[in-house]
C-alpha cells in the first residue's frame, strides 16, 4: 500500500496537485507549458467535459468526434514535468480506493505542444518540428533509474563527454515510436535539447557572464553519427524520459519561434503555435 506521503490526495479524492480524479482523464493527454494555451487547445473540442485547475496545472477534458481528450498545462520545466508525469501515470495506473498498483496497467498518449528555439541554420522560424529525441542537460533523471535503449546509452556516453565543461549528466530519450509515425510523419524531425533554463542554460547573455561564452555555437557543432542538435526548450526530455520509464508513448512537437543563430524572434508566434496545435488535433 502506498502511503498517503507518497500519493497526496486532496480532501475529495483527487491527486495533490493536478487536482484530478482517475475518471477526468483520458488516455491521450495533451500538454502545453502556458496554462493559456488549455483553452486555445479545447475550442477546437467538440464539447468540453471538465474544466479543472490548481497552480499552473489547467485541465479541460473534451472529445474531438469520438475521441475522449484531456489537455493539461504543465508550466515550465522538468521540474514541473516531474509532478505532471508522476501525477498523470498514478491517475492512470494507481487503484486510489486501495492505493496500490493496478494490475493491469494503462499506457497513455502523451503529446507536448510547445515552443522552442532553433540551434541550426536550416530550422526556419515557423517551423513545426517533431523531437525524435529528447536530450536532458538537467538533473531530473539523476533521481530516477530510467529505461535506455542501447542508442540512449551511447549516445549519454558521448554527451557527457561533450559538455563536461558544465559537469553534467546528460541523459537521452527517444519519442514514441508510434506517435512518431502517426503524427509527425511528414514533420521534420530533429534532435531536441532540454535546458534548465531560459538565460544561460540556453545561451543567453542579458546582463550576465556565462560559463561557456558561446553556447549556441558548442550546441550547433555537435556530430554524432547523422545527429545534430536542432533545437532549444525546457521539457522533452523529462517527458520523455519519464514516459519511457513509466511505459506511456510520448512526442513532442515544437512551434519554431525564434532562430538562435541569427538572433531573431518570430514576428506572428500565436500563428505558429496555432498551426502546431491544428496539426496535431487534425492527427490524434
Ligand atoms: C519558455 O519560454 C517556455 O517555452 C517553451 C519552453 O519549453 C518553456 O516552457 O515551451 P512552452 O511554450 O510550451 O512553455
Amino acid at each position: 500500500m502506498i502511503n498517503e506521503s507518497e500519493l497526496i490526495l486532496n480532501a475529495d479524492g483527487s491527486i495533490y496537485h493536478l487536482n484530478l480524479l482517475p475518471e477526468d482523464l483520458a488516455s491521450t493527454v495533451i500538454t502545453v507549458g502556458d496554462p493559456d494555451r488549455v483553452a486555445k487547445v479545447s475550442k477546437h473540442f467538440d464539447r468540453i467535459e471538465l474544466k479543472k485547475g490548481k497552480r499552473e496545472f489547467i485541465t479541460h477534458t473534451g472529445y474531438l468526434g469520438n475521441k475522449r481528450l484531456t489537455v493539461i498545462s504543465t508550466g515550465i520545466g522538468t521540474d514541473n514535468i516531474d509532478i505532471v508525469l508522476n501525477e498523470l501515470d498514478a491517475l492512470a495506473n494507481i487503484d486510489f480506493a486501495n492505493r496500490t498498483v493496478k494490475t493491469s496497467l494503462t499506457s497513455l498518449d502523451i503529446i507536448r505542444i510547445g515552443t522552442s528555439g532553433a540551434v541550426q541554420q536550416d530550422v526556419e522560424m515557423g517551423t513545426i518540428l517533431a523531437s525524435a529525441y529528447g536530450i536532458g542537460l538537467d538533473a531530473l533523471m539523476n533521481y530516477y533509474q530510467g529505461s535506455y535503449d542501447g542508442e540512449e546509452q551511447a549516445l549519454q556516453v558521448e554527451l557527457a563527454e561533450y559538455f563536461s565543461a558544465l559537469n553534467l549528466k546528460p541523459y537521452v530519450a527517444k519519442a514514441g515510436a508510434s506517435l512518431l509515425d502517426r503524427i509527425a510523419f511528414d514533420l521534420p524531425k530533429g534532435v531536441t535539447l532540454t535546458a534548465p533554463g531560459f538565460y544561460a542554460p540556453q545561451g543567453r547573455t542579458v546582463r550576465s557572464t556565462n560559463t561557456i561564452p558561446n553556447f549556441i555555437n558548442l550546441i550547433n557543432s555537435f556530430q554524432y553519427k547523422d545527429l545534430n542538435f536542432t533545437n532549444l526548450e525546457m521539457e522533452t526530455a523529462g517527458i520523455y524520459a519519464l514516459a519511457n520509464m513509466f511505459g506511456h508513448q510520448a512526442l513532442s512537437i515544437n512551434a519554431i519561434l525564434a532562430s538562435r543563430v541569427d538572433g531573431r524572434f518570430s514576428s506572428a508566434p500565436e500563428e505558429v503555435v496555432d498551426k502546431a496545435i491544428q496539426l496535431v488535433l487534425e492527427r490524434i
